[in-house]
C-alpha cells in the first residue's frame, strides 16, 4: 500500500526542516578542524533545536561519538551519513509495525477513530485517508462527530463531496448518535471503512474524556473489540507539546497509531523522531500539505533521508 509514498513530495515536504539542519550542521562542522567534544555539543544543541527532544538526541550523539570519533574523513557528507544512519536505527522499530498494515481480512468492516486536539489536521487527514481508502476500491463512510462547530461538520462534508465518500452528519448535534447511525449503516449496507471525525476540545479536558469513552462504548456494542484502530493526529509543529498531547490522549484512548501532520510548514520535524524513539506506538502516516495526495505511510529510513 505505497499508494502516495513519494520521495520527491517527502523532500519538498520536508524542505525546511532539511534546510534548517543541514545548514547548522554545516556550519558546526566546517569550522572544526577536528570532531572534539565541543562540536558534538553543538550537534547536540542544533539536534535539540530540531525538535528531536533531549533523550533521543542524547542517545543519537551516543551512538554516533565512538563512530564520528574513529572517523578519519570529517566531511559534512561523512557524519550526516553517520548521524542518518544512528537516527535509523533508533527509530525504524516503530515503522516495522506501521507496514503489516492491521486491515485484516477478519474484520469485514474496519473502524477508524480520529482523535487529537483542535487543529491539530484530523478532518484534513480523514480527507485523505477517505480518498486513499476510495482509490484503493473500498467502500467508505465518515461519522462526523465533531458536532460542536458548524464549520468543522461543512469543511468535512466538503471532503467527503471531494474524495466522493459518504457521511453521516447532525443527528441532533450529538456526537454518540452519529456514530452510531454510522456504525449501524456501515453494518447493514457493507462499508468497509469508517471513518470517525471527533472533537478536539470540549470545555474541559474531563468532558472530552467522557465524550470518547462513550463514542467507544457506542462502537464496541455494535462490534465487539472495536475501534480497530484509535488514531491520535498531531501538529508536527507542535514540538515537546506533541509528547504530552500522546500522553494525554492515550491515557483514555486505546491509541493504536499516530499520524503527524503538517511536515510540510515546519523547520523541525524532529517531533516525528522523538514519538517514534519514546513511544512504543507506530507512526502510521505523516501529513505533508492540504491537498488529497498529501499523505503518506512513515518509512524510518526514507524520512530520515529527506530530513537530512
Ligand atoms: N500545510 C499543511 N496543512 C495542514 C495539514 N493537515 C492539516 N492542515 C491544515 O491545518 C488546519 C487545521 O486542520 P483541520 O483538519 O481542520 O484540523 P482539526 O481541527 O483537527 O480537524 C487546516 O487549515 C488544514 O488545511 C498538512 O499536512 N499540511
Ligand atoms: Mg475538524
Amino acid at each position: 500500500m505505497k499508494l502516495f509514498s513519494n520521495l520527491k513530495k517527502l523532500k519538498e515536504g520536508l524542505t525546511r526542516t532539511r534546510e534548517n539542519l543541514t545548514t547548522k550542521i554545516s556550519e558546526v562542522i566546517t569550522r572544526k578542524v577536528k570532531i572534539d567534544e565541543n562540536t558534538l555539543d553543538d550537534l547536540e544543541e542544533i539536534l535539540i533545536n530540531s525538535d528531536l527532544g533531549s533523550k533521543l538526541t542524547e542517545q543519537l550523539i551516543n551512538n554516533a561519538k565512538s563512530a564520528l570519533l574513529k572517523e578519519q574523513d570529517r566531511t559534512l557528507d561523512k557524519i550526516k551519513e553517520i548521524l542518518k544512519k544512528e537516527l535509523v536505527k533508533l527509530i525504524q522499530p516503530q515503522e516495522k509495525k506501521t507496514s503489516a498494515d492491521s486491515l485484516s481480512d477478519q474484520n469485514k468492516v474496519k473502524i477508524i477513530l480520529i482523535i487529537g486536539i483542535n487543529g491539530s489536521g484530523k478532518s484534513t487527514t480523514i480527507g485523505k485517508l477517505a480518498y486513499k481508502y476510495k482509490t484503493e476500491g473500498k467502500k467508505v463512510i465518515i461519522g462526523s462527530a465533531d458536532t460542536f462547530r458548524a464549520a468543522a461538520n461543512e469543511q468535512l462534508k466538503s471532503w467527503a463531496t471531494k474524495a466522493g465518500v459518504d457521511l453521516i452528519e447532525d443527528i441532533s448535534k450529538d456526537p454518540s448518535a452519529v456514530v452510531y447511525e454510522t456504525v449501524k449503516s456501515a453494518l447493514s449496507n457493507n462499508y468497509e471503512i469508517v471513518l470517525i471525525d471527533t472533537a478536539g476540545r470540549l470545555h474541559n479536558n474531563k468532558n472530552l474524556m467522557l465524550e470518547l469513552n462513550k463514542i467507544n462504548g457506542v462502537i464496541s456494542n455494535l462490534i465487539p473489540g472495536a475501534p480497530h484502530e484509535c488514531l491520535l493526529v498531531v501538529d508536527g509543529n507542535s514540538g515537546q507539546n506533541a509528547i504530552m498531547q500522546f500522553e494525554e490522549f492515550n491515557k483514555y484512548s486505546n491509541l493504536t497509531g499516530v499520524i503527524i501532520t503538517k511536515l510540510d510548514g515546519t523547520a523541525k520535524g524532529g517531533s516525528v523522531l522523538q514519538i517514534a524513539s519514546e513511544k512504543n506506538i507506530p507512526i502510521r502516516y505523516i501529513g505533508l500539505g492540504e491537498g488529497m495526495e498529501d499523505l503518506q505511510e512513515f518509512n524510518a529510513e526514507e524520512f530520515v533521508d529527506a530530513m537530512f
